[in-house]
């Protein structure tokens, strides 16, 4: 079978009109159409998300949105990505099933390798727009909210400023050099499922413009916009499968396929400098008011999500269909969501929060999505600072239960202690932390549960000194270490 490249898209076509099926191939000029955009980090999520809207925008009303995407480390996209023009599918999967050939993504660079590229790229008067999905971890920030400038890539970054590692450093890089250049600045577009995402990464960029420049530093202040924003789609990762079942479907071989469902979602704040593509034209939703859909999203679907994770990890399963489709744990993050997590936010005025839970249920019984468990545990002392934490002190604000929420987090918590016990890879920052930390393995859940609270940079000082919730916590960890964690409804009676 033939690589998908610019020269087979008509066999694409081909294949598509054999079918009686529709595959859209770009609609714009591709070859003309200029890099207006950067993305650090071009992982799944942007190449199904960012990337499929802004396809969408030139599809429809064309722009120099070409985009530029920087990986800060591994080539692999960079290297599978080229042998195919940068095009790739986006596999829709759900009640049906739809194709479609993205070609925004023009180029994708290794700042790692091609540092001077990054940064021209970065300057260029062509580029008006900087997004990124660098996930929690690559904000760099501490505990306090500001830049944690011991961390070691914002260390480096800061005796090394032409050659940054992170992507705050290439940021503020690329800013002073524009100013110097009277270049208008670029918007900067964070796409993490982080809670004030744009106000994070913007003070993530000034804390750190402060520590070389403070007039660059005031000079961002002043000039550049750093919306927030929320981004939704459910994306698992591609396997092998993938590969197989989409190059078949478009006859011609995609080695990197990208596959969501079809729900898509991305709320932006109307905070804007010049141009951007016709986002508005094919779904985006600009608001002044993000941070009602950002809690919404993340303290449902997320809390859910990493809620099943560890819960239906420890009971055995493997994905996020099969837990959902057990009754008794449908039941649980049914109650998780109807008793305390609605009623802890006040949700926007435009969304009907008790449909949107639900139909988030939903979504996680779509049976053509093997969305794995252990790739949403990834990360947990980050994601929980986001998807949990905030409903905790929240309802302990308001005097609501934290019960099933003190459920979820010891689910992380035992999830953490297995893995340590039997020899499994963690994958999060704090691995390390966790590994040498010997109450860990210890059989008393007090013990285990005062070790988690002590990680400040987690828990803070205010929850890590909340007796009923440390009461709580061990009350949890103990049911579940007694219990059998496959019949979730026998320990959530036990603890209510
Ligand atoms: C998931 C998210 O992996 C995870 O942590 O909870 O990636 C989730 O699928 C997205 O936020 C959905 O928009």
């Amino acid at each position: 079978m033939q690589l998908l490249s610019q020269q087979t898209l008509d066999k694409v076509a081909q294949k598509s009109a054999a079918n009686g099926s529709k595959i859209v191939t770009p609609q714009y000029d591709r070859e003309n159409t200029e890099i207006g955009i950067v993305h650090l980090g071009p992982g799944a999520f942007h190449r199904a998300h960012q990337a499929v809207y802004t396809e969408n925008a030139m599809n429809l009303a064309g722009g120099n949105w070409g985009i530029c995407g920087v990986s800060l480390r591994s080539a692999t996209a960079r290297d599978v990505l080229a042998k195919q023009d940068n095009l790739y599918t986006l596999a829709i999967l759900d009640k049906e099933i739809n194709y479609q050939i993205i070609g925004a993504i023009k180029e994708v660079l290794v700042a790692s390798e091609q540092s001077q590229q990054v940064m021209d790229r970065l300057a260029s008067p062509h580029t008006k727009l900087v997004t990124l999905t660098i996930t929690e971890k690559g904000y760099c920030l501490g505990s306090d909210g500001r830049l944690d400038l011991s961390h070691s890539d914002i260390a480096h970054d800061l005796s090394n400023r032409c050659q940054p590692i992170s992507a705050i450093g290439y940021i503020v890089q690329a800013l002073g050099q524009r100013k110097i250049n009277s270049i208008a600045p670029f918007n900067v577009l964070s796409c993490d499922n982080v809670s004030g995402n744009g106000d994070k990464l913007r003070r993530a960029v000034i804390d750190y413009a402060a520590q070389l420049d403070a007039d660059l530093a005031s000079w961002i202040e002043v000039n550049v916009a750093f919306p927030n924003a929320m981004v939704d789609s459910i994306t698992p990762k591609t396997e092998d499968y993938t590969v197989d079942s989409v190059s078949n479907a478009i006859g011609t071989r995609d080695e990197w396929p990208i596959q969501r469902e079809q729900f898509t979602q991305w709320v932006i704040e109307d905070n804007w400098n010049g141009e951007r593509p016709a986002w508005d034209k094919v779904g985006v939703v600009f608001t002044s008011d993000v941070d009602g859909f950002e809690k919404a999203k993340l303290r449902l679907l997320n809390c859910l999500h990493s809620t099943l994770a560890y819960a239906g990890s420890l009971a055995g399963f493997e994905t996020v269909f099969d837990v959902t489709n057990d009754d008794a744990f449908y039941q649980f993050i049914c109650q998780l969501a109807n008793k305390e997590v609605l009623g802890s936010f006040e949700p926007p005025k435009e969304l009907d929060v008790q449909s949107y839970s639900e139909e988030i249920i939903e979504r996680f019984l779509n049976p053509e999505i093997r969305h794995l468990l252990a790739q949403i545990a990834w990360d947990g002392s980050q994601k929980l600072q986001m998807r949990v934490l905030p409903i905790i002190e929240d309802n302990i604000a308001l005097g609501r239960s934290t019960k099933l929420l003190s459920l979820s987090l010891a689910c992380w918590f035992e999830f953490i202690c297995r893995a340590l016990k039997e020899g499994r890879e963690i994958v999060d920052p704090l691995a390390n932390d966790f590994a040498n930390m010997p109450a860990l393995l210890s059989d008393d859940s007090t013990e285990v549960v005062a070790a988690f609270l002590s990680i400040e940079s987690v828990f803070g000082k205010a929850l890590a000194a909340d007796i009923e919730l440390k009461v709580e916590l061990v009350n949890s960890l103990s049911a579940l270490r007694i219990g059998n964690i496959t019949q979730i409804n026998s320990v959530v009676e036990k603890l209510c």
